[in-house]
């Protein structure tokens, strides 16, 4: 485990598993790579549009869809799902208003405001404004996440967005999303409705929220070019499998990403007082995401490595499924695992120098340590703050920067939906005050039409 602290690789994006080598030798017929094929598919998307998408739809999700049209789940539907969730499983539906209630209070603390000052004669400032367009990609297939759902949307909901267009990969099963994923769209919609009900204005642009049967990387070209059905958008946001990440990475420019999302990463620094079976929890539920998930125990005493030893052999034996087993045991014995430091200091600086996705501090003073964790997605400050919490209903978003990117990157926030435009408005004694030391500049490179252009500020009469 000290190995893959060490010497972390950055998240390799040609990586891929043999089924997927062999699903795309099949499709493509050649051995190309997971990048020259969402290239591929991203270039079709582009050409021809809804019909590309029906065709990798029926060949890569093997889901056949009859026409453009169907691809879009029907607003009926989408409401109809919440309904039924209500009926059917009412603890869920309230676990999930829960949730979405605490995800939007702890949203709408985040400051977020335009300004200006006079400090620079007459006016400038920054305008912050909500990005109008904003695409989700929502895990499905075996992963369905609805948290995700919830954990993207609201902070864009916040930040005041107005265009939702939600991909989500239909299962091979139902050919459909599934229903708790629709239900948690359904809910977004109607947060969204709620927030601008009292806003709406002739002058406002009017709300839309879509949801889309569409995956892969053909959902993210989809969002980022726009189709005939498909509507584009000013920004992708969400995780997704290798082909989405790498589509999100060849779209980049056309449209704005969020971040390029690895496996989960879940690093607990625990002392002797800590609850070794609550530690041995919280690291074998980010080991069950994903065999490539990255748990790793940090702790000065080795004897509190042994008890979550044995706690996590234990506890793993009582996963429901031999394949749940089996991901979790791999995710801890290979990339993972657990590591002995000389003490706190030494668990702190490895844990900062990691820059985790998530650090759980199980520590009898876990206060002294957060400011010497300077680089990671989010902390959980002392056991009552399990990160399964976070994954649910703590507030922030559970998408954190992965893959060392909590260097320069922050979870999905409100400021991830908005954008700033710079106002200028300087006063005419301003203006001449600056214009000969802009004249000099422009001067200084040659450019001739700037430095006149200057120039004329200073005559009294312009
Ligand atoms: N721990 C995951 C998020 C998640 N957990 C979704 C459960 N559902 C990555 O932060
Ligand atoms: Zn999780």
């Amino acid at each position: 485990a000290l190995g893959s602290i060490l010497q972390r690789k950055p998240l390799d994006l040609n990586q891929v598993s043999a089924l997927q080598q062999e699903r795309i030798l099949k499709i493509f017929g050649e051995a190309l790579s997971p990048r020259e094929a969402v290239q591929r598919i991203l270039e079709s998307v582009r050409t021809q549009g809804d019909i590309a998408l029906l065709d990798w739809t029926a060949r890569l999700d093997g889901v056949v869809v009859d026409s453009p049209k169907a691809l879009e789940v029907p607003a009926a539907e989408l409401d109809h799902a919440l309904c039924s969730l209500e009926k059917t499983e009412p603890s869920l539906y309230e676990a999930l208003h829960i949730a979405a209630r605490r995800i939007a209070a702890f949203h709408e603390e985040q400051p977020v405001n335009s300004w200006f000052t006079t400090k620079l004669g007459g006016q400038v400032g920054q305008l912050v404004r909500p990005l109008q367009a904003v695409g989700f990609y929502v895990p499905g297939g075996n992963a369905a996440l609805p948290s995700t759902a919830l954990m993207t949307m609201i902070p864009a909901i916040v930040a005041g967005c107005r265009r939702f267009v939600v991909t989500s990969p239909p299962s091979r099963e139902s050919n459909d999303i599934s229903p708790v994923t629709l239900a948690a769209c359904a809910l977004c919609k109607q947060m969204l409705e709620e927030r601008h009900r009292h806003a709406l204005t002739k002058r406002d642009e009017a709300l839309s929220f879509q949801v889309f049967r569409l995956g892969g990387a053909q959902a993210i070209g989809a969002m980022a070019y726009g189709t005939q059905t498909l509507p584009r958008v000013d920004k992708i946001v969400g995780p997704g499998n290798l082909y989405v990440t790498l589509a999100k990475r060849e779209v980049y420019g056309i449209c704005d990403i969020d971040g390029i999302y690895g496996p989960t990463e879940a690093i607990v620094v625990a002392d002797a007082f800590a609850n070794a079976e609550l530690v041995a929890a919280d690291l074998l539920a980010q080991a069950e995401h994903d065999e490539a998930a990255i748990p790793i125990l940090l702790t000065p005493t080795r004897t509190f490595a042994e008890k979550v030893r044995e706690a996590l052999h234990r506890q793993l034996a009582s996963l429901p499924t031999a394949a749940a087993r089996q991901r979790a045991q791999h995710a801890i014995q290979r990339q993972g695992g657990l590591v002995v430091c000389d003490d706190l200091e030494a668990c702190a600086k490895l844990c900062s120098d990691f820059a985790a996705e998530h650090v759980s501090l199980s520590v009898n003073q876990p206060w002294d340590l957060v400011s010497r964790i300077h680089h990671a997605g989010g902390i959980f400050v002392g056991e009552s703050s399990g990160e399964v919490l976070g994954d649910y209903v703590a507030g922030p978003s559970h998408v954190m920067p992965t893959g060392g990117s909590a260097r320069y990157a922050s979870p999905i926030n409100v400021w991830d939906f908005v954008k700033i435009t710079s106002v200028i408005a300087l006063d005419k004694s301003t203006a001449r005050e600056v214009a000969a030391a802009a004249e000099k500049i422009a001067a200084a490179e040659r450019l001739d039409a700037h430095a006149s252009a200057a120039k004329q500020r200073l005559q009294k009469d312009s």
